[in-house]
This record gives structure tokens, C-alpha cells and sequence, in this order.
């Protein structure tokens, strides 16, 4: 038998699922799986594709399957796995072969394994795949970072899997080592906000308008049909619209309220503070996650803190239309706030990120993908005023517009006693960037009064101290 074009390692639901993409766009692709029944599994489920499929039950059979330049997929649990299954295959490959971690790595673990690989010859890919299992299967959104010559060699398969906007497709190469895992972090940090903001949407109907999660579900679907069109709105009224077999309750109501995360939301967070950046909607909504954990506490404070009830809860009505304006508003900002991040690193990491491209191959397959990033891709083009997203003229104007809808619903949900932290942290990113004139003067005359910071002064110069005597005490 001829060659295969590509490997791809780990055969769990990704992995499966993109083997069978791969065959299906007409690549001979060599899958391999540590635990071999997998393999097995996939060539019985893999039905006329499996024409395509080269299984190989041991990493040697693996690399043997493979034309040269031998190109190889990783789909492994992120972390020791992935360094177990390099240190399983490197060996065994020649100068010029090429290892693509498509896993959600770490981007610091990506730049790790390019360096470490380097030195042996070997040429590392960390490719960002977004779109769970069904863009896995039919069109998944790919973002690259490695080498430029490296990508050359798989980017027919690449785009051939991806997903289509209108014929473009969903993947591009973005940059050098960990430009497409970093990419993919803040992808997911975005996503997390987003979700963060539907379920603050849901929260504030349900716990302070009383309405079923059915109702709820029919205003997201009208919502999916205008300006906040997009998959997580999408499936959120589906979820909504859903009964639970066994009880015929509303599904939503019998899951329990504790949110699971993996890391990426979080990375994003770190990688922003680090970066001297705060993408305070994405904090607010992995920060969310976290709280949610501590169910038996909030189930106590609900007891403990009973007389910090809100009064007169009912008279601050949310209304529907200032919530889907609400929504769109503190929408664009946590995208802002995603780009910017995007923009700091790229400027920190010497990647050269393209924002524009980015927006362009998240408009399809991956989780965010909405409406809105078309308009967002336009707008990078034509260059971001002081790298904001919300300064851009169409989206300063929508801001504006929505902008008094999500201050009311943040004050309605405030004088309910219902925490929407995400939503907040948008009104105040908002606030913030409005005001040429902000409040860290007296900041800095703190600084100065404990520590002698000095600090610049409006009429010129830096290094001025203030007139507070001998009370300095540090
Ligand atoms: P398994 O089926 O043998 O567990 C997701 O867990 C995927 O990562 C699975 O394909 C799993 O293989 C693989 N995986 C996890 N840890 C691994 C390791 N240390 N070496 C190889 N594959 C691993």
C-alpha cells in the first residue's frame, strides 16, 4: 500500500473524530492509539473511510506507515501525555519530520517542546482545533503556530479539514512555537465570557422575572435570529427548550450548578495579568466557575446571609430588549478584551499576530463562532484605534447604543441581589475606557505618601514628590 500523508496519535473522541475528517477529504491517514482497541474500534466504525485509514498498533508501525516528510498528529490528553507520546516517537523519526500538537496545550509547554525538538532536528507544530466533536468530525476552526515551511507541508490537509466561511477556510498559520495554542487560549477565554454572560442573561430572567426555562429558551431563539446570532446562543435555547426523560422537568434544572474547566479559561487570565493586561470579563467568568464549586458554602450562606435580602426586589424590572442589548454590549467588550490580550502577547512574544486573519477563522467551526466576527475581522482590518476593539467606529457606535441597557441591567441586577459579575466587569471595562480622566492621581499620591514612589505631575516631570512631611512611614 502507498504511504500515508499523515499520522495522527489518540484515538478519543477528537481524535477519532478528526482521523475520519482527514480520511473523509481523501488523505491516507496512519492512526495510532496506545490502548489498541480503539483502533480496532475506529477502522469497524469507520465504514468506506476506512479505505483511507492505516491502522498501526504500535508507534514503529506508525512512523513506517508515513511518507517522508513524515508529519504526525498528536491528539493526546494535554500535559505529561503529550510529552510521553514525543518521547515514544522522536526517536524513532528523521531531520525535517514534524510533530503537531493539536491538543490544548499550554502555549509556554508548546515553545518548550519546539525548542527541545529543534535541537533533534525535529520540526513542532502547536495547532489550536476548536469546535468539540462535531467540528472535529466536519469542520473544525485550526489555528497554527510553527514553523512557516513546516505548515507548508500539511497545509492542504489543514485547510481541507477545517471549516468554510463562504469558501474561506477556517485555519490559518498565525505565527512561530505557541502563536496558534495561545490563540486557541484566548478563543477559550472569550468562550468562557460568553457563556458566562448567556447564563448571567438566564439568571437574571429566572431568579429575578420568574420565568421557566422553556420561555427563556424561545427569547434566545428569537435573539439568534438578530444582531447576537451565534452558536452559543444557538444551542443555549436548545438546552433551554429541553426536558429531562426520566423526571419531564426542564434538563436545566436537574443539572447541578457547578461548572467544570480545564485550564484555558484560566491561562488566559494569568497570561493577562502577567502581561500587565485584565481581561476582567473572562476573570469574572473563570472566576464564576470557581465559586460555583463551593456548593455546600453558598447553600449555608444562603442561610447565613438570609437578611441581606434585597427589599423592594420586585419593582426593578429586567426588560427583554435591554437584556439582549445588555448582552451584545458586554459582549463586544469581553471580545475587546480578548483581541487586546491577543495584541500584548503578539507585541510581548515578537509573534505578529494578524488580528484581522484570527476574527476571520473564527467566523465558522469553532465554539464563538457568531455574526458579529465578521464586523470584527472588518474592523481589524482597518486598524483598531489604540488597539481597541471598542474604539473602532462601528462597534463604539453599538457600544454606545447598548451601552445605557447594560447599565440598567446591571443596576436592576444589583437592587435584586443577583450577581452578574461578567456583565459588571464590562460596564466598568466600559466606564473606564470613557474617562480620560481617572481616579489613580490619588493612587499615586498614596504610593508616594508610604513608599516615596514619586509621581508625575500634569503641568510636567516625573519623579515629584508631595508635600506630606515627616508622616511618610516606609
Ligand atoms: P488511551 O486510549 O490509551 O487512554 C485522551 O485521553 C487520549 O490521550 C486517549 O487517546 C489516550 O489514550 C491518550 N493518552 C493519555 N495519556 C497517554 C499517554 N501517557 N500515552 C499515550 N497516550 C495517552
Amino acid at each position: 500500500m502507498a504511504k500515508a500523508r499523515i499520522g495522527l496519535v489518540g484515538l478519543a473522541v477528537m481524535g477519532a473524530n478528526l482521523a475520519l475528517n482527514i480520511a473523509e477529504k481523501g488523505f491516507p491517514v496512519a492512526v495510532h492509539n496506545r490502548t489498541t482497541q480503539r483502533i480496532d474500534d475506529l477502522m469497524a466504525a469507520a465504514g468506506d473511510l476506512a479505505a483511507n485509514l492505516v491502522p498501526a498498533q504500535t508507534p514503529e508501525a506508525l512512523v513506517a506507515a508515513l511518507a517522508k516528510p513524515r508529519a504526525i498528529i498528536l491528539m493526546v490528553k494535554a500535559g505529561a501525555a503529550v510529552d510521553a507520546v514525543i518521547g515514544q516517537l522522536a526517536p524513532l523519526l528523521d531531520p525535517g519530520d514534524i510533530l503537531i500538537d493539536a491538543g490544548n496545550a499550554n502555549f509556554h509547554d508548546t515553545r518548550r517542546r519546539e525548542k527541545a525538538l529543534a535541537d533533534q532536528g525535529l520540526s513542532f507544530i502547536g495547532m489550536g482545533v476548536s469546535g468539540g466533536e462535531e467540528g472535529a468530525r466536519h469542520g473544525p476552526s485550526i489555528m497554527v503556530g510553527g514553523k512557516p515551511e513546516s505548515y507548508a507541508v500539511i497545509r492542504d490537509i489543514v485547510e481541507a479539514i477545517a471549516a468554510r466561511y463562504k469558501g474561506d477556510p477556517c485555519a490559518a498559520h498565525l505565527g512561530p512555537d505557541g502563536a496558534g495554542h495561545f490563540v486557541k487560549t484566548v478563543h477559550n477565554g472569550i468562550e468562557y465570557a460568553d457563556m458566562q454572560m448567556i447564563a448571567e442573561v438566564y439568571g437574571l430572567l429566572r431568579d429575578g422575572e420568574h420565568r421557566n426555562p422553556a420561555d427563556i429558551g424561545k427569547l434566545f431563539a428569537e435573539w439568534n435570529g438578530g444582531p447576537l446570532h451565534s452558536y452559543l446562543v444557538e444551542i443555549s435555547a436548545k438546552v433551554l427548550a429541553a426536558k429531562d426523560a426520566a423526571t419531564g422537568n426542564p434538563m436545566v434544572e436537574m443539572i447541578l450548578d457547578k461548572a467544570g474547566q480545564k485550564g484555558t479559561g484560566r491561562w488566559s487570565v494569568i497570561e493577562a495579568l502577567g502581561l500587565g493586561q485584565s481581561a476582567s470579563t473572562i476573570e469574572a467568568a473563570v472566576g464564576a466557575r470557581s465559586w460555583s464549586a463551593l456548593k455546600p458554602a453558598r447553600l449555608a450562606g444562603a442561610e447565613i446571609l438570609a437578611a441581606a435580602e434585597p427589599s423592594g426586589r420586585e419593582a426593578h424590572a429586567v426588560l427583554d430588549g435591554d437584556l439582549e442589548r445588555a448582552l451584545l454590549a458586554a459582549k463586544i467588550v469581553a471580545y475587546a478584551q480578548g483581541f487586546a490580550l491577543l495584541d500584548a502577547a503578539s507585541q510581548e512574544y515578537g509573534w505578529d499576530l494578524d488580528l484581522a486573519r484570527i476574527a476571520e477563522i473564527w467566523r465558522e467551526g469553532c465554539i464563538i463562532r457568531s455574526a458579529m466576527l465578521d464586523d470584527m475581522a472588518r474592523a481589524a482590518r482597518d486598524g483598531l484605534p489604540h488597539g481597541q476593539l471598542i474604539f473602532a467606529p462601528e462597534f463604539a457606535q453599538k457600544l454606545s447604543a447598548a451601552s445605557n441597557a447594560l447599565r440598567r441591567t446591571v443596576a436592576a441586577a444589583a437592587l435584586k441581589g443577583l450577581p452578574v459579575p461578567a456583565f459588571s466587569a464590562a460596564l466598568a471595562y466600559f466606564d473606564t475606557m470613557r474617562r480620560g480622566r481617572g481616579t489613580t492621581d490619588l493612587i499615586q499620591a498614596q504610593r508616594d505618601f508610604f513608599g516615596a514612589h514619586g509621581f508625575e505631575r500634569i503641568d510636567g516631570g516625573a519623579g515629584h514628590h508631595g508635600p506630606w512631611g515627616g508622616k511618610r512611614t516606609g
